[in-house]
Formats: structure tokens, sequence, C-alpha cells
């Protein structure tokens, strides 16, 4: 057993150079633990990598480097111009480091800079949305071959609707008492499949961020302009259509995720517009027009799959996203149903949002 505090000894596996360091929690991320490990010269973020999401945690360094090595190429040539989160190396000149059971990796901190749970103003929303469409321009020529399925199947709804329904007819914690509503609200919503297999063949390929959350890309605190997009561990191959969509489910509601003043939760029509302006933007002369089109589907396919999946996880006694309370999960998914079923009554004014770009 590892009898040395933790802040020393990853700021002596990752060549930190000083006795005194200190370390402290940062951002809201359900999977791993984030923390920011100082000393009087230099700060990294730390994460404890959550090795049940993330069984092979080597898998998710070497894409997240592959990355970062692509994104430093561009940025070189004057192509890319955002700050690019970076892996730290170990004393050993490795990546990973563990301690007991726990799995620890370290990124430079990029200072200067702020992230937000929720969007406050549109101008805010087009330029994190602008960011992501930066991110995604940067990575059109990287090879998506290259990538490991770190969670395969990660954005594959009919997946997670069979795993789902598994877990409603085992209820192994006999909590479908406090959710036969929503358990069937979900059943009933199942021909989003149909619909997203529809496109198979005719919208393309892309690697995919996969996890646009708005708190996912920093700000620069001077000048509240986009100054990086971070938590590259779900980068895969998939349709554009789940990063717009997951832009649509974290920046249009005014409530936090896990809101439970449902009568707030909604979409503010000028955000929506404004991460369409935002996230087109630099994907001009990219986006095809039928992957213009389904971004109406990934606007209503996200709340609905993290709704599933919370749900799912809250059925299932939350093994996988982290909890605060027992209803933690169970409320997230009804904020998340809130939203899906606002986005679904406001069909007609969003989708003639998306034909003005
Ligand atoms: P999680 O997987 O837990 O979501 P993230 O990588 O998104 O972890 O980090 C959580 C939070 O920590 C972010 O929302 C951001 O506020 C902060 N953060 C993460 N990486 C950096 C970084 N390299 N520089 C500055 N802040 C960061
Ligand atoms: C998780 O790690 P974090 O908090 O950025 C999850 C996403 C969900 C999100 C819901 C690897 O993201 O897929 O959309 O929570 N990440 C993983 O808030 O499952
Ligand atoms: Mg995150």
């Amino acid at each position: 057993m590892n009898t040395v505090p933790i802040e020393v000894y990853l700021s002596e596996s990752f060549g930190l150079d000083e006795k005194h360091a200190s370390i402290k929690p940062i951002g809201s991320g359900h999977i791993n633990t984030t923390m920011l490990l100082s000393t009087s010269k230099r700060s990294l973020v730390v994460q404890k990598l959550n090795t049940v999401v993330f069984p092979k945690p080597q898998l998710l360094v070497d894409n997240a480097r592959l990355i970062e090595q692509h994104l430093s190429k561009k940025q070189q040539a004057g192509e890319f111009n955002l700050a690019i989160v970076r892996h730290v190396a170990t004393t050993q000149n490795d990546y990973l480091v563990n301690d007991d059971d726990d799995t620890w990796r370290a990124l430079e901190f990029i200072g200067g800079s702020y992230s937000e749970d929720v969007v406050n103003t549109a101008s805010q929303a087009q330029t994190a949305a602008n960011a992501f469409g930066q991110f995604a321009q940067a990575l059109q020529d990287f090879d998506a071959n290259n990538l490991h399925a770190v969670i395969p199947n990660f954005h594959n709804l009919a997946m997670r609707a069979e795993v789902f329904k598994q877990v409603v007819s085992t209820d192994p914690h006999k909590r479908l008492a406090h959710c036969q509503e929503e358990v069937d609200f979900c059943l009933s919503q199942l021909s989003l499949i149909d619909e997203l297999n529809a496109l198979e063949g005719k919208v393309p390929i892309r690697v995919c961020h996969n996890d646009t959350k708005i708190n996912n890309m920093l700000f620069c605190l001077d000048s509240n302009n986009a100054k990086a997009v971070i938590d590259l561990d779900t980068c895969m191959p998939g349709y554009w259509l789940n990063d717009f969509g997951d832009m649509v489910r974290t920046f249009c509601s005014a409530e936090q995720e896990d809101s439970t003043a449902l009568e707030k939760v909604g979409v503010r029509e000028d955000i929506f517009a404004a991460i369409v302006k935002g996230y087109v933007e630099p994907l001009k002369g990219v986006l095809t027009p039928a992957e213009k089109q389904s971004f109406w589907l990934g606007a209503k396919v996200m709340p609905f799959m993290i709704g599933l999946r919370f749900l799912t996880d809250y059925i299932d006694g939350d093994n996988y996203f982290s909890v605060k309370h027992k209803r933690h999960n169970l409320d997230r998914a009804k904020n998340q149903f809130a939203l899906y079923k606002d986005i679904v009554s406001k069909q007609q004014v969003l989708k003639e949002i998306l034909t003005q770009v």
C-alpha cells in the first residue's frame, strides 16, 4: 500500500520537483475525478480515471495523444488557433501512474481560463459552438481508423435501448416502482432508432468529440473568447449530429442537467440559433446538406439518449455516473426528458432556424 500523500506521490511522479504540493477538486464531470495539483511554480490537472467506464486507460491516453499531435501540426501550420490540452509525461516517460488500484494521468493546466455549467448568453453559446466546430474541422483529415473504440457503441441508441430493457427486466434494486412512468415514456419513443437507421449511408462518418458539453470548453478569462476544447476521452468515429445534439442538450436549457425545476427546463431559441451559427461557420464547404439536415435528429436524440442512460443507471443502482444522492440519476433523467419534450414541441421553429444558415 502507498502511504505517501497522493499530492506528493503525483507531484514526484510527474516531475514537479517540489515537496510542497496542494491538491483540490475542480470541475463537475460525472466520470473521472479531476483535481488541480499545484506547487509554487506549476499547476497540473490530474485525473483519477474511472476504470469501470474506461477499463483500458492506456487506449484512452493513446487516442488523446494522437489527437493532440494532429492538432499540434495544424497549429504549427496556422490552421488551428485554440489551445491544445496536452498529456504530461511521468519521470519514467510514461503517461499513467498507478497508486494501489487507482490510475492517474496529468494534463497541462490551461491557465487564464474558466468553464461554465450553464450558458448565460447567446454570444457565449456561439463562441463555444464555434470552438467545437473548429475542433471538428481540424480533425476532418485525421484518420479515424487510428482511434481505439474506448467505449464501443457509445452513441448507439439501439444498443443503449437493449441495455435499458435488460436492466428494466431484472430491476436489481427494486427501483422500478419509482420510475414506471419514465420507463414507459422511454419505451414509447424508440422509433427514434428507425430514424437514425435511415441515415446510414446518407450521412458521413466523422471524427467526433462525443461529449460536447458546455463544461468541456474553456473560455478566456480576459476576453471571453474560446480558449480550448477539452475532455477528449470519447473522441471516436460517429455522426456530427451527435456533437451538435449534445451542444443543444447542454447549452439550450437555462437549468443545470440535474435541476428538478422542470417547469424551467426547455430550449432557449436564441441559444439554439447561436449554436447553429457558431458550429456551421467553421464547417462551411465540408458539411453536406444531408448532414446539416440530420442536426435536427441530433437535437432530439441526445437529450433522449442521455436521459435513457441516466434512467438505466438509476435502475441499475448508480454504477456508472457519479451521484450525490439516491435519486440523482432519476432527477437527471426527468430533466432530460422534459428538455426532449420541449425540443419536440418546438420542432417547426427549430427546424426553420436550421435552414437559415
Ligand atoms: P471529466 O471527465 O471529469 O468531465 P474534464 O476533463 O472535463 O473531466 O475536466 C473537468 C473540469 O476541469 C473542466 O470542466 C474544466 O473546468 C477543468 N479542466 C480540465 N482540464 C483542464 C485543463 N487542461 N486546464 C484547465 N482546466 C481544466
Ligand atoms: C459524462 O465526463 P463528463 O461528465 O464530461 C458522460 C457523457 C454524458 C455526460 C452527461 C464517458 O460526461 O457521455 O453525456 O456525462 N461521459 C461518459 O452529463 O460516459
Ligand atoms: Mg468533462
